[in-house]
């Protein structure tokens, strides 16, 4: 199954999609976490995109469908990289060593600290006995979550997570606030769209450098473009994937790139797009609010914060 990679447009196609990129259907009783964000909406919305009454996203859990995500490394270095080690688990808790690749790969790493700073998307080697291995280094200490994005032979694709620790002294940062524009070694990235609760919601991305439109952007791992959505406060994930592929004739090389995002619940949530551009692969991170628009904040964001600034969507983070 390779939904979410022929992500093509709305309707039934998509609810399957979503039903494969947030794991629904699989799981019941999921209670929200302990955040200030309210989360109400987003099981309706599961339940009529999949079926069922409750389920739960991607990511929130180390083992699911008798597959886990077990780290062989306890922590994380902030220095100099380290070998991070870690495994799969199949159901007869062997290691897994059989893969379906998906975007050029067997398994793609999310690495981010907890209050979902220090993004990282990675891709570890895989040893014959099925143990997985990269050089990592996270930027500061903390406790990170390690997500597995991987589909075993024979099996729907999965997102575990574990939390790994990197030692020190871990000082949070609050979550920047909701913005339309972010930059990155001199790009600009403007976000356009709004992210719907419950609801398929197209996000475009545009990419420019210095003022122009940038219309060569490189295909990285079969797109023009990967988004990864966080959650705030649990670190709930979504991998969403552009509206269309290099080399489909109709997708161009920017400086747009659209991805059709569906998020579970209203709050807020941490995008962050990987692009690759003049053979480097950046990422441009933004935070969208789901059940409030994702305008520019206003001038209050930046002087004194307002509790209507992004009006009762949960967004606690000014
Ligand atoms: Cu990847």
């Amino acid at each position: 199954m390779n939904t979410v990679a022929k992500l093509g447009g709305f309707g039934i196609g998509l609810a399957a999609v979503f039903t494969a990129a947030l794991g629904l259907g699989r799981t019941v009783g999921h209670t929200p976490a302990a955040v200030p964000a309210p989360t109400h909406g987003g099981h309706a919305a599961a339940a009529t995109a999949a079926g069922p009454a409750t389920a739960l996203p991607a990511g929130l859990q180390i083992s699911q469908d008798g597959y886990r995500l077990t780290p062989l490394t306890a922590t994380l270095a902030t220095g100099a990289p380290r070998e991070f080690r870690f495994q799969i688990t199949g159901p007869d808790s062997k290691p897994v060593t059989g893969y379906t690749t998906s975007h050029d790969k067997d398994l793609h790493l999310i690495v981010v600290r907890r209050d979902l700073a220090g993004f990282q998307h990675v891709h570890p080697r895989l040893a014959a006995d099925g143990t997985w291995s990269i050089p990592l280094a996270v930027p500061a200490p903390g406790q990170y979550r390690v997500f597995a994005d991987f589909q075993p032979v024979g099996h729907d694709g999965l997102t575990l997570g574990a939390d790994v620790p990197a030692p020190g002294d871990y000082r949070p940062v609050p979550l920047p606030a909701a913005a339309r524009t972010a930059t990155v070694d001199g790009y600009t990235v403007t976000l356009g769209g709004e992210l719907t609760p419950g609801a398929s919601s197209r996000l475009t991305l545009s990419v420019s450098k210095d003022g122009r439109p940038v219309t060569d952007l490189q295909p990285y791992l079969g797109a023009y473009g990967h988004l990864v959505a966080l959650r705030d406060g649990d670190l709930a994930y979504l991998h969403v994937h552009p509206d269309g592929e290099p080399g489909d004739g109709r997708t161009q090389a920017g400086p747009e790139v659209v991805f059709h995002a569906e998020v579970p619940s209203t709050g807020a949530y941490r995008l962050y797009l990987d692009f690759q551009h003049d053979g480097k692969v950046r990422t441009a991170e933004f935070t969208a609010v789901a059940g409030a628009p994702i305008s520019t904040p206003p001038a209050a964001a930046t002087a004194t914060p307002t509790p209507s600034g992004h009006g009762s969507d949960g967004h606690t983070h000014e």
